[in-house]
């Protein structure tokens, strides 16, 4: 558990536990899958936060403040560090729409410039919110003037930064921290559009933007195990299932530790065909404890492919928003702290990152059932593959798998493994297979792996171990070789 009680959006809260750009041409073997970005293992470490973390094709950001903007130290630390941002208050309903469809852009278009003009990612922060409104916002407005209130401030704020902006945390902390598995937090929101709010405001933004990653941002959903988070990865699941459409989640990780299942949380939300972002990081503590606790989140992060990018919340302790628990990266004076190195090597040792495109919104009607068919989506998880391996089809209550390669590089590759429920459900499976050619697994998610010499056996995770009759779950890994398709076999007990 962590020692750093803190708020977030304004209340006070427990918290829980706590290289090169890949050829274009390997990018086609992905088929439908554009990949954001792909990598291959670099020669040398890279000196920076941000150049370690392209390595791996993946971002590390930091919030910035405009009235900080103009402190020299402050901006040549942002540009030499970091390769994204985040605007702490700019974008934020309140700031940005002041009076009703009267737009302050000021602020945060020097954030966004200033980004784009140095070749950074610019996530969008945030469309809806319960905090941070403007006072417009008010008890006194019916549904429908809120409805049309929200869906006009997406709109109007997703198309000014088209292009710009690659991701929006299009609804920020809607879960409560407390009851039943699902709770909404109780706000204006839920009070006058009841819970459907959050894919009116996912519905909305597609319309807006075909080409953007919509992220659902929340804290304290570190933990795999924890009910809130349990009731967001329901609401991503049914989301998915239904078509609504949702690219990322986005964990804010303002702790004290990473708890001890959070690589297991991100590779969760990851299997449901989202990218998962670290989107608010900041650890409360000092020296060699922090420095521990902040490799820990960068390698967690690192191990799953569709984890895509970090953000830290500010640069300097001074001016972060829990400055007393002195939970950055560089200290009030902008050195580096023991913190630094541990992010920059854990950064400089990652293994590629891999996203689709954006999800497609088959549907724009907000009043689509939730017994609307599934529909495909192209940010399902890949399915275009160079090759895979043959499947048997299973007995009755067995269960087959499929391996595939998704990705390969000089020395490596990326695959995916299928596994199948036959006509009957399976709780519990062990897939094995041989490797042809000496290969090694460098890194494993959604399943527990153990080898000997080519014999390679993984089993389910606690979380992925049930799957219904018919339907199907998926692990992946990394290894080093040359990519190979084995035959592999699965038993259920
Ligand atoms: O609370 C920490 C973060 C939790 N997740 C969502 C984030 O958007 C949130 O950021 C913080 C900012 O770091 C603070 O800077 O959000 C706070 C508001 O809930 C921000 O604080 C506000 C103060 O409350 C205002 O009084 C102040 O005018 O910052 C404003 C600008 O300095």
């Amino acid at each position: 558990m962590s020692d750093f009680p803190l708020s977030a959006g304004g209340a006070r809260r427990p918290l829980s536990g706590s290289r090169r750009v890949l050829a274009a041409g390997a990018l086609g073997v992905l088929g439908v899958v554009t990949a954001l970005s792909a990598t291959l293992p670099a020669n040398a470490a890279a000196s920076t936060l941000g150049a370690a973390a392209a390595q791996s094709g993946r971002y590390f950001g930091t919030a910035i403040a405009a009235g900080h903007l103009n402190d020299s130290t402050y901006v040549a630390t942002w540009d030499r560090e970091f390769n994204g941002v985040t605007a702490e208050n700019e974008m934020k309903w309140g700031p940005i729409e002041p009076s009703r469809n009267s737009f302050n852009w000021g602020s945060a278009d020097q954030i966004v410039n200033h980004a784009v003009s140095k070749g950074m990612k610019v996530r969008g922060h945030t469309l809806v919110w319960h905090a941070q409104l403007p006072s417009w916002i008010n008890n006194n407005m019916s549904a429908s003037d809120l409805r049309s209130a929200m869906t006009n401030h997406i709109t109007q704020v997703m198309n000014h930064y088209k292009g710009k902006v690659f991701a929006w945390d299009v609804v920020n902390e809607a879960f409560a921290d407390g009851g039943a598995v699902g709770t909404l937090r109780d706000s204006i929101f839920t009070q006058k559009l009841g819970k459907g709010f959050i894919e009116e405001a996912f519905r909305a933004a597609r319309a807006a933007d075909p080409n953007v990653k919509l992220c659902y941002n929340d804290y304290n959903i570190d933990s795999a195990t924890a009910a809130k988070t349990q009731g967001v990865y329901n609401m991503v699941k049914d989301f998915k299932a239904r078509g609504v459409p949702i690219d990322c989640v986005g964990l804010q990780s303002h702790f004290g530790n990473p708890p001890s299942n959070y690589q297991q949380n991100i590779a969760q939300f990851a299997a449901l065909g989202v990218d998962v972002q670290i989107t608010e990081l900041d650890v409360g503590g000092s020296g060699s404890t922090q420095a521990d606790a902040y490799r820990r989140v960068v390698q967690a992060c690192t191990a799953v492919p569709r984890c895509t990018g970090i953000t830290v919340w500010g640069i300097t302790d001074k001016w972060s928003w829990r400055s007393g628990d002195t939970p950055l990266l560089f200290d009030g004076n902008f050195n580096k702290k023991q913190a630094y190195t541990s992010v920059l090597n854990a950064l400089n040792a990652a293994t590629p990152s891999t996203s689709p495109s954006p999800s497609a919104s088959p549907s724009q009607s907000p009043s689509a059932s939730p017994s609307a068919s599934p529909s495909a989506s192209p940010s399902a998880s890949p399915s275009a593959s160079p090759s895979a391996s043959p499947s048997t089809s299973p007995a009755p209550g067995g269960c087959s798998a499929t391996i595939k390669t998704i990705n390969s590089w000089g020395g490596g590759f990326q695959s995916e493994v299928t596994v199948q429920a036959g006509s009957s459900a399976v709780n519990g499976w062990t897939v094995k297979w041989t490797w042809p050619g000496g290969q090694t697994i460098s890194s494993l998610w959604n399943g527990r792996q153990s080898s000997s010499g080519s014999s390679v056996t993984v089993t389910n995770e606690s979380y992925n171990g049930s799957i219904a009759a018919g339907a199907s779950t998926t692990f992946g890994f990394t290894a080093n070789g040359t990519a190979a398709t084995p035959t592999a076999t699965c038993t259920s007990p």
